[in-house]
C-alpha cells in the first residue's frame, strides 16, 4: 500500500487543465461537483463535452449540475466508491479492455489485485451502490474503449475513513487502462484552496519538510538543520484533525491558528468548542474575527490575498504571482512577516535555541522575494522556480529543479515515482456511521457556489447573500412528501452529535433518504452534525457520511 501511495504521493493533479481539456477523449468525475466548486475547470471541462465530443461519466450520488452534460451519472450511495470502482475494473478485465503492454512494462502486483477485483461481480455491486447492473456496463466501455480516460476527483472521494484507499483504487483503474503519463489522462485530484497546495509543497504537513522531503529521513533533517542552524525534532507531528482533539486528552497546551476556523470547519462542533475552552492559551491570525476568535487569547491580524504580493501554488502544480492590489488596511500586516517577527521573539526567548550560523537562520527577510530565494535552495522541485521568471510570464510547474528548467505538466511519463506502479488490492467497507431505525437518513455535506466554508469572506458580500442569504438543506420530493413539506418549511435535522434548524429546499438533486446540508452559516452549520471518523492514513473525517433524522418544524 505505502508503494502505490508514494508513487503518487504529492496529491497533486498529475496532468495539467489544459492537457485534460483538451486530450482527453472521456472524463470520469468521481466526486467532484466540478461547475460549482471548481468553475472555470468545470467550464474548461462543460466545453470540451460541447464543442469536441468528449465523453463523460459523472459518478454522484447528487444531481450536480455538470450532470447535465453527462454522458451517463451513475448515483451510487455514498461511501460506496471502492464497490463501484471494482465493479468497473471486474468489467474491463471481463471484457478483455486492460492495456497489456502497459501493465507489463510500467507495472507489477497485477495477480494478486486481479483476485480480490473478481470479489466483485455487477449483481453484488449494483446491490452494495445502488447502480443498476446495465449502467455498471455502459459506465465500464465508456471509461475503456474512449482512450484516454482522464479521472477526476475531489472531497466525495477523499471525506470518507475508506478516503486514502478510494483514491488508490482509482490509481489502480488508471494503471490498469493504460492511462498513467499520456496526455489527456491521469489521478487528477483538484485541489480547493487557492494555495493549499503549496502550502502542503512547503512542508506544511505534520510529516514531510518542503518537497514532500520525510522528517524522519537522517538526510533530510541535515539538510535543514544545515540550512537553518537548528537541531530539529524527527518527530512525526500530529495532523489538524487530531490536535484539536488532542487538548481535552492533555497533549495540546497552546495553539497557534492561521487562517482557519476550526468552529466552522471541523466535525462534531460542539466537540471543538469543549476543547477551545479548554486550551490554555490560543493565538489567532485571521483577517476577520471568526467564529474562532471568540476563543483567542490573541488576535494577530494578517492580511488578505488583495494586499499580499507572493506565490499560489494551484492544483496543476503551475506556480502564479500575485500582486498585492492595495496596501495593507490598518494595523495588519502581511502573514509571513507576522510569523517571522514571532519566530525571533521565540528564538531569542528561549535561548538553548538560538541558531547557529547558517544561511537561512536570521528570520530576516525583507520581502517575498527573499524567501523564493530561501526556497529555491532547499526545495529541489521549486528550484528554478524564481519571481524574475514568473514576472516574465514563463507558466511553470513543479518539479522544476533548476533555472534552465522549462517546468513539468504531465507527471509520471516514463517511470512513478517509486519505478513500477504497485496494483494495490483493495476492499470496500462501509462508513462509520450508517443508518438506524433512530436515524433513518444519510446526510451528506459540502459547499455551494456562493459560498466559501465558514463563509467569513461571503457572508460579508452583499450580493452574495442577495442570492444565497441563508443555509438551505436539500431534501428530495420523496422526502419532503413523508415529512409534510410543502414546498417550504423549516426542517430540524438531527444527529448523535447535535442538530440544526433550517430551511428546507425540496429538490432532485438529493435522492430519497438523503439530505445534504453546508457549512457556510454559523447559525445552522452542518459540522455540528458531522462525526470525526477519521481515514486512518490522511486523518481526513468523514465528513460525506452521517446518520440523521429529518423532522418539520415550521
Ligand atoms: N464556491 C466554492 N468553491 C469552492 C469551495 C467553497 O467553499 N466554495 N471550497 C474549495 C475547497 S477547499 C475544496 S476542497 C473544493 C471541494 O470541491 P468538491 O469536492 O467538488 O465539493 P464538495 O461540495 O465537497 O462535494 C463534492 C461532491 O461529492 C459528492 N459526494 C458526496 N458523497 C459522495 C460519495 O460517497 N462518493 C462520491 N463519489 N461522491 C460523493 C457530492 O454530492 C458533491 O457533488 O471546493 C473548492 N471550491
Ligand atoms: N462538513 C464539512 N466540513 C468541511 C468540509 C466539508 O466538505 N464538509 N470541507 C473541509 C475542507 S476541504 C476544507 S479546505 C476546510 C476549510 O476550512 P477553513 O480553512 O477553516 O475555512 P476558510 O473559511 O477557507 O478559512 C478560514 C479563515 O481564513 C481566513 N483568511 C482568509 N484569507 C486569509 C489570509 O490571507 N490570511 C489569514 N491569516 N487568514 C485568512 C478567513 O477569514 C477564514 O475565517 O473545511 C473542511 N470542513
Ligand atoms: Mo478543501
Amino acid at each position: 500500500m505505502a508503494g502505490l501511495a508514494a508513487s503518487f504521493g504529492s496529491g497533486a493533479m498529475s496532468n495539467s487543465m489544459d492537457d485534460v481539456a483538451k486530450n482527453a477523449k472521456a472524463f470520469f468525475i468521481i466526486g467532484s461537483n466540478t461547475t460549482e466548486q471548481h468553475p472555470v475547470f468545470g467550464t474548461m471541462l462543460r466545453r470540451a463535452v460541447r464543442f469536441r465530443g468528449a465523453k463523460l461519466v459523472v459518478a454522484d450520488p447528487r444531481k450536480i449540475d455538470i450532470t447535465e452534460f453527462a454522458t451517463l451519472h451513475l448515483r451510487q450511495k455514498p461511501g460506496t466508491d471502492i464497490a463501484l470502482i471494482n465493479g468497473l475494473m471486474y468489467i474491463i478485465l471481463e471484457k478483455d479492455w486492460a492495456d497489456k503492454q502497459f501493465i507489463e512494462e510500467r507495472t507489477e502486483g497485477l495477480e494478486e489485485f486481479k483476485a480480490t477485483v473478481m470479489q466483485y461481480p455487477p449483481t453484488l455491486v449494483s446491490e452494495i451502490t445502488g447502480v443498476p447492473v446495465s449502467q455498471l456496463y455502459e459506465a465500464a466501455e465508456i471509461i475503456a474503449r474512449n482512450k484516454p480516460t482522464a479521472v477526476i476527483w475531489a472531497m466525495g472521494i477523499t471525506q470518507h475513513i475508506s478516503g486514502v484507499r478510494n483514491v488508490m483504487d482509482l490509481a489502480n483503474l488508471q494503471m490498469l487502462l493504460g492511462n498513467m503519463g499520456v496526455p489527456g489522462g491521469g489521478v487528477n485530484p483538484l485541489r480547493g484552496q487557492n494555495n493549499v497546495q503549496g502550502a502542503c509543497d512547503m512542508g506544511g504537513l505534520p510529516n514531510v519538510y518542503p518537497s514532500y522531503q520525510p522528517v524522519t529521513s537522517e538526510e533530510a533533517r541535515k539538510k535543514f538543520d544545515d540550512a537553518w542552524g537548528l537541531t530539529s525534532s524527527t518527530k512525526v507531528g500530529l495532523t489538524a484533525t487530531e490536535i484539536i482533539p488532542g487538548i481535552l486528552e492533555d497533549k495540546i497546551h497552546a495553539l497557534y491558528i492561521l487562517g482557519e476556523d476550526p468552529v466552522m470547519s471541523d466535525p462534531d462542533t460542539h466537540h471543538i468548542r469543549k476543547c477551545l475552552e479548554a486550551i490554555d492559551f490560543l493565538v489567532l491570525q485571521e483577517i476577520f474575527p471568526s467564529e474562532t476568535a471568540a476563543y483567542a487569547d490573541v488576535l494577530l491580524p494578517g492580511v488578505s490575498f488583495a494586499e499580499k504580493t507572493g506565490t499560489f501554488t494551484n492544483t496543476e502544480r503551475r506556480v502564479q504571482m500575485v500582486h498585492k492590489a492595495i496596501e495593507p488596511l490598518g494595523d495588519s500586516r502581511p502573514d509571513w512577516w507576522i510569523t517571522a517577527e514571532v519566530a525571533k521573539r521565540v528564538l531569542i526567548g528561549t535561548n538553548n535555541r538560538v541558531p547557529r550560523e547558517a544561511p537561512f537562520s536570521g528570520w530576516e527577510y525583507r520581502d517575498t522575494n527573499e524567501i523564493m530565494s530561501e526556497i529555491n535552495a532547499v526545495t529541489p522541485s521549486y528550484g528554478g522556480i524564481t519571481h524574475q521568471r514568473l514576472e516574465k510570464g514563463e507558466r511553470l510547474q513543479w518539479p522544476c529543479p533548476s533555472a534552465d528548467h522549462p517546468g513539468t505538466p504531465v507527471l509520471h511519463t516514463k517511470q512513478f515515482t517509486r519505478g513500477k506502479g504497485k496494483f494495490a488490492p483493495i476492499d470496500h467497507v462501509p462508513p462509520a456511521e450508517e443508518p438506524t431505525d433512530d436515524y433513518p437518513m444519510v446526510l451528506s455535506t459540502g459547499r455551494v457556489l456562493y459560498h466559501w466554508h465558514g463563509g467569513q469572506m461571503t457572508r460579508r458580500a452583499k450580493g452574495l447573500m442577495e442570492v444565497y442569504g441563508e443555509a438551505l438543506v436539500e431534501l428530495s420530493p420523496n422526502d419532503a412528501e413523508k415529512l409534510g413539506v410543502n414546498g417550504k418549511g423549516i426542517v430540524r435535522v438531527t444527529s448523535r452529535r447535535g442538530s440544526i434548524e433550517a430551511q428546507a429546499w425540496v429538490t432532485d438533486r438529493v435522492p430519497p433518504g438523503m439530505v445534504y446540508a453546508n457549512f457556510h452559516f454559523p447559525e445552522a452549520s452542518a459540522n455540528e452534525l458531522t462525526l470525526a471518523a477519521l481515514d486512518p492514513v490522511s486523518k481526513i473525517p468523514e465528513y460525506k457520511v452521517a446518520a440523521v433524522k429529518v423532522e418539520l418544524v415550521g
